[in-house]
């Protein structure tokens, strides 16, 4: 569309990302804009995108009705509509989710989601439960199945957002029969459970789940739900024992301090900041959570799964245990041997003794001495107080991940696989992209997740987990080793760059933006290793419950003391993922987080558009352009653009000759006309708005009182 003095345009700005103004001069090939904000600005006739003022000021529920159809009119048209609390909005068949940090009322009640069941994509206002309807149809009818998947940056709302997936497909596959009502029951209580074990309080997200998480629903050939399996990935173990301000350690730790008096006394427990493991930060409570309700509603869903109430003793016993071994701190002894502190550290290891059932001196000796090996003999070494906190810390850290990897397989159990289903729909809700001033070995397997998700992952440098494994089995490697290795194989890859100075950090340009890693911690993160005699102090554990986590060994466990990559498993794990969601017809939600104070109505420009960037909405959009990314009913484009040509109307000539008149008198050609719509390449209806504007004869004068009159 040709720019002249007078056009309403939209221009770059650094705060806004995009701001609308009105060109009031043009010199070559450049313009002076006058924005909104009363600002002069002098910019490139190339950058301006033309602003669509017939725009309605509610927005449209699909970008692709947009007339015009570009980054800012989308931002526009998102900021819009999150003005006026709609959250959702199509862009075509992908969902855009805008995380509304607030409850926003009726929108997901039962009254609702009996209107979207079996309505068409479109025929209702966006929504999950839209979406999840197509899924589930194409599911009945095709004898296929699908899969949703969610995605988004740390707190732009995934969880959430699945959980209104898999409640609207218990509402649409649940049995009538409340005795059969068990399953999908059992498959919602689920998350209350593993929320209460796998999320935590994060500096993006005050309820930040800690792993990846896929539900398989199946159904059968009714169509109804029958039996459902969930798969994790990842559970970030070093929270357990380290946490910093102002983040807390996983939810239930602060359920349990918040237990009624009777299980406060039965595991020792008392105040949350007298623990070493949570007094690391001074975050203790969440705003609107009530930690003493949440532990009894935890319980109940622990019931509603299935797991029993000596089975819940057990696990919080280990939750308790797991707190006192954290407080067991050690003093140095002679030059380089440790003892227990003092007599606190003593009455909490004779407590973690006491909830694990193992024996006393069986534990004390576990954490402050290692066996060593050597061909003649075994000898006890001792370890320095360092030594013995980290043997410690492995410790919390395997008992704390098997608890978990219980519980998932506890609640599939529970809940039942159906080996006659043939179809399923597969709900992904993974961990967002992360990016933080210390990014270690869990951003990188999380990125590399997102990677893999956007399929992006093809021009990545690939195999840097087979190098890093190869740098644990070494015995003299070392996290410097290690960089070194990544800077001489990635040295030419232009998405791995080595920062200037750094030794031992690494930088990867990810689709969603450039991420440092720091390599100190990766050998040793990415080894999963029990020590020897952890295993065998727990394997011998009174508490039946505890002693099945540490099973002796089989050939399907790794080797007690032998590496096992964490990292190649979770590359083997989300092949597996990428597996089933190829062989399922793929269903988008991308949720956006429209700040970072995490607060209701506000929606900053520039931060979500660079989600809307990274999440692949605009390359999208892209693609669509290429098409023919607008169309309009023929009624509608002849009631906006028979104005250019008056005597078609009067002609009295059917709808589609009359809009093909129009396109020819405007000297616009590769447009479509079809049954009852006419599909319009990309800037042309900005070019038909233009033409009707010269025709009204708007002159610049008049426009730029309007604006006047609007700062
Ligand atoms: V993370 O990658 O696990 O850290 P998520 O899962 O993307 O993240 P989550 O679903 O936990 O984010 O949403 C964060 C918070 O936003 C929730 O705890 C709610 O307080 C809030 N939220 C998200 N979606 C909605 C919604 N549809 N309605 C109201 C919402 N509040
Ligand atoms: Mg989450």
């Amino acid at each position: 569309m040709e720019i002249t003095v007078g056009s309403h345009v939209w221009v770059e700005d650094q705060e806004l990302a995009w701001v609308d103004g009105v060109v009031t001069s043009v010199n070559g090939n450049e313009a002076e804009v006058e924005t909104i904000n009363g600002n002069q600005v002098t910019t490139k006739l190339s950058k301006l995108y033309p602003k669509d003022m017939e725009a309605p000021d509610t927005g449209v529920d699909d970008m692709t009705k947009l007339s015009y159809l570009h980054e800012p009119a989308v931002l526009h048209n998102l900021a819009t509509r999150y003005g006026i609390k709609e959250i959702y909005t199509y862009c075509g068949n992908i969902l855009i989710a805008i995380n509304p940090f607030q409850a926003i009322s009726h929108l997901y009640d039962t009254e609702l989601m009996d209107s979207y069941k079996g309505a068409q994509l479109g025929d209702r206002s966006p929504h999950v439960f839209a979406i999840t309807d197509v899924a589930y149809r194409a599911m009945n009818n095709e004898g296929k199945s699908n899969s949703i998947l969610v995605s988004g940056e740390s707190g732009a709302g995934k969880t959430e957002t699945t959980k209104m997936v898999m409640r609207y497909l218990a509402y649409l596959g649940g049995h009538a029969a409340a005795e059969a009502r068990t399953v999908e029951r059992k498959v919602l209580e689920s998350n209350p459970v593993l929320e209460a074990f796998g999320n935590a309080k994060t500096v993006r997200n005050n309820n930040s789940s800690r792993f990846g998480k896929f539900v398989e629903i199946q159904f059968d050939a009714c169509g109804q739900i029958s039996g459902a399996a969930i798969r994790t990935y990842l559970l970030e173990k070093s929270r357990v024992c380290q946490i910093s301000e102002p983040e807390r350690n996983y939810h239930c730790f602060y359920l349990l301090c918040a237990a009624p008096p009777k299980e406060i006394e039965k595991y020792k427990l008392g105040d949350p900041k007298s623990f070493h493991y949570l007094n690391q930060s001074s975050c203790y409570e969440l705003v609107g959570v009530d930690d003493s309700h949440d532990y009894l509603a935890t319980k109940k869903a622990m019931d509603i799964v299935g797991i029993s109430v000596e089975e819940q003793d057990a696990i919080f016993r280990i939750v308790a245990a797991i707190l006192h071994l954290g407080n067991i701190a050690f003093a140095l002894e002679g030059e380089d041997s440790s003892v227990l502190e003092d007599d606190k550290a003593k009455f909490h290891l004779q407590v973690t003794a006491e909830l694990l059932m193992c024996d006393l001196e069986a534990l004390e000796t576990a954490l402050c001495k290692r066996n060593m090996v050597t061909p003649e003999e075994v000898i006890k070494r001792s370890l320095d107080p360092l030594g013995a906190a980290i043997s410690r810390d492995g410790l919390a850290k395997t008992i704390y991940a098997r608890l978990f990897d219980w519980l998932v397989k506890k609640i599939n159990v529970s809940i039942g696989q159906d080996p006659d289903s043939k179809c399923l729909i597969g709900v992904l809700d993974i961990y967002g992209f992360e990016s933080f001033k210390t990014s270690s070995f869990e951003q990188f397997c999380i990125n590399f997740t997102n990677e893999k998700l956007q399929q992006h992952f093809n021009q990545k440098p690939g195999g840097i987990i087979s190098l890093l494994d190869e740098t644990c089995m070494f015995p003299k490697s070392t996290h410097e080793t290690f960089a070194q290795k990544l800077y001489q194989t990635f040295k030419d890859h232009k998405r791995f760059v080595k920062p200037k100075l750094a030794r031992t950090e690494f930088t990867i340009v990810h689709y969603a933006g450039e991420v440092q890693y720091q390599c100190d911690q990766f050998l040793d993160k990415n080894k999963d290793y029990i020590v020897p005699e952890h295993q065998e102090l727990l394997s011998t554990s009174k508490c039946s419950f505890i002693a099945s986590l540490f099973p002796s060994l089989n050939a399907e466990t790794p080797k007690s003391g032998k590496f096992s990559s964490i990292g190649s498993r979770f590359k083997l794990q989300l092949q597996q993922l990428m597996d089933i969601l190829n062989s399922t017809e793929p269903h988008y939600i991308r949720c956006i987080k429209p700040n970072s104070d995490l607060r209701p109505e506000i929606f900053e420009n520039v931060s979500v558009l660079q989600q809307l960037r990274s999440g692949g909405v605009l390359e999208a959009i892209r693609v669509k352009c290429e098409g023919y990314p607008t169309n309009r009913i023929f009624s509608e484009f002849l009631e906006r653009f028979s104005i250019l040509v008056p005597e078609v109307l009067k002609e009295n000539v059917e709808e589609n000759v009359a809009c093909k008149s129009i396109m020819e008198k405007v000297g616009l050609s590769n447009y479509q006309i079809g049954k009852t719509k006419i599909f319009l390449r990309a800037g042309q209806m900005a070019e038909l708005d233009g033409r009707k504007a010269k025709l009204l004869g708007e002159s610049a004068k008049v426009i730029q009182k309007q604006v006047r009159s609007r700062i």
